[in-house]
């Protein structure tokens, strides 16, 4: 990042995304709060919705729901397609080689859950070691942990430096022959920082050990490809990239899905049942008992298409157009510490201000109609690393505008103000 850049406002209002434009595909956006309009600036804990999913999720409703996979009628037959439609374009999303390789999952917790115990259960031993970075989400750790208490295998840290990025050397030491699996986020939703995924799955295949990526960050902003990535699995939830809560997905590589044992047991999820055993269905269905999330996979198929519909080249350039223009407004103040300053990073301004607590900010900004996100962001061995107790965090939307930003930093001109005078 070159923070010292002099940023053009011009060139970024005519540049290919108009965030004005877009704006009007989101009726949220236009809310009044506290008597101003609203900035949202905490995308990254979840994003907005734009109207053609909520009105496909009103459509799937009104024309098309019943259960699928089972019914000999009409209604059925639109509801399965419609799901197994979103599946498709789940996996066009991902790059993915066949439609079987995704599950559909509640987001990006399930989906690592859903590796951790159903992989982790089948295939660690006692003295295995599970790898996971210093900058990984709640999400990225837990699972992990409580997998390793049950097989007798470890969970080690691999180190991250003070700018935000995985000391690499550090990585290399800790890879082995004990190493069977590494797990890491593709952008950290603390810091921002992008990860050199596909670097770090081969070192990790050299030596055996499968990879798990944490897209939740990345999906909103990077064009995921797991082929070119070589990851094993992948997992992303869809309310991050403009789509419904509850709905996200899981890629696996074939053969690992295929050996996998089930996650869950239920309907739709075998073949046969009998009180001597059970024959479970092919994948995806394997990974996916019960009545599926129908309507919000429908929403999360046009989320894909609103990103692309965008293109992910305008996507990645206007929202490191905002973040550097954050960074520039940043320079300003001499009492602004920023977290996470790694040369490819992604959509996220982490900060503290001297003399005023993280909380503290959130509610004046917030008074001032700017919504971000404060706390440990469920990254803790982050905060550890830093030595704080939380952090305030922008993050960015392609409906974000360096106006939205003007907003944030008058915003925080008051809570200097009232704390420091
Ligand atoms: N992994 C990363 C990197 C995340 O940022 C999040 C959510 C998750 C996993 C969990 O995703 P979920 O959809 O299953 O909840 N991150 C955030 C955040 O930064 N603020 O609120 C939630």
């Amino acid at each position: 990042m070159q923070s010292a850049l002099t940023i053009d406002r011009e060139r970024i209002a005519t540049a290919a995304i108009d965030p004005t434009a877009i704006r009007e595909q989101f009726p949220i956006l236009s809310e009044i709060v506290y008597g101003k309009n609203l900035v949202y600036l905490d995308n990254a804990a979840s994003s907005q919705k734009p109207l053609a999913v909520t009105q496909a999720l009103d459509k799937y409703y009104a024309s098309q729901h019943a259960n699928v996979h089972r019914g000999v009628h009409a209604l059925s037959d639109r509801a399965t397609e419609a799901y197994e439609n979103a599946r498709k374009l789940a996996c066009q999303f991902v790059n993915a080689e066949h439609v079987r390789e995704i599950i559909f999952v509640r987001g990006t917790t399930e989906g690592l859950n859903l590796v951790a115990s159903s992989y982790g259960r089948h295939r660690l031993k006692p003295g295995d070691e599970i790898l996971v970075s210093e900058m990984e989400h709640h999400s990225n750790i837990v699972p992990w942990q409580i997998i390793a208490e049950q097989t007798g295998s470890r969970v080690r840290m691999i180190p991250m430096d003070d700018s935000g990025q995985i000391i690499q050397e550090e990585y290399l030491e800790l890879l082995h022959e004990k190493t069977a699996i590494v797990a890491i986020t593709y952008v950290a939703n603390s810091l921002g920082t992008v990860n050199p995924i596909k670097q770090m799955t081969q070192r990790a295949h050299d030596v055996g050990a499968v990879v798990v990526v944490d897209a939740a960050q990345a999906a909103p902003h990077l064009e995921i490809d797991v082929r070119e990535l070589e990851c094993d699995f992948l997992t992303l939830s869809g309310h991050k990239m403009y789509g419904p809560t509850g709905i996200g997905i899981l890629y696996g590589r074939e053969e690992l899905l295929d050996a996998m044992p089930p996650y869950q047991g239920g309907g739709e999820m075998i073949k046969r049942v009998t009180f001597s055993g059970s024959e479970y269905a092919e994948i995806p269905h394997k990974f996916e008992a019960g009545t599926p999330n129908i309507a919000d996979s429908v929403g999360f198929g046009e989320a894909a298409k609103f990103m692309w519909n965008i293109g992910f080249d305008a996507i990645a350039s206007h929202e490191h157009q905002l973040l550097e223009y954050c960074h520039e407004r940043a320079e300003e103040f001499s009492d602004i510490r920023i977290f996470g300053m790694a040369p490819q990073k992604s959509g996220v301004f982490a900060f503290e201000i001297d003399g005023i607590h993280a909380h503290d900010i959130g509610t004046i900004v917030d008074r001032e109609g700017v919504a971000i996100r404060v706390g440990h962001h469920c990254a803790m061995p982050v905060m550890r690393h830093f030595n704080v107790a939380a952090t305030a965090r922008a993050s960015f939307a392609v409906y974000n505008s360096i106006e939205d930003i003007d907003r944030l930093f008058d915003a925080l001109d008051n809570a200097r103000e009232l704390f420091n005078g």
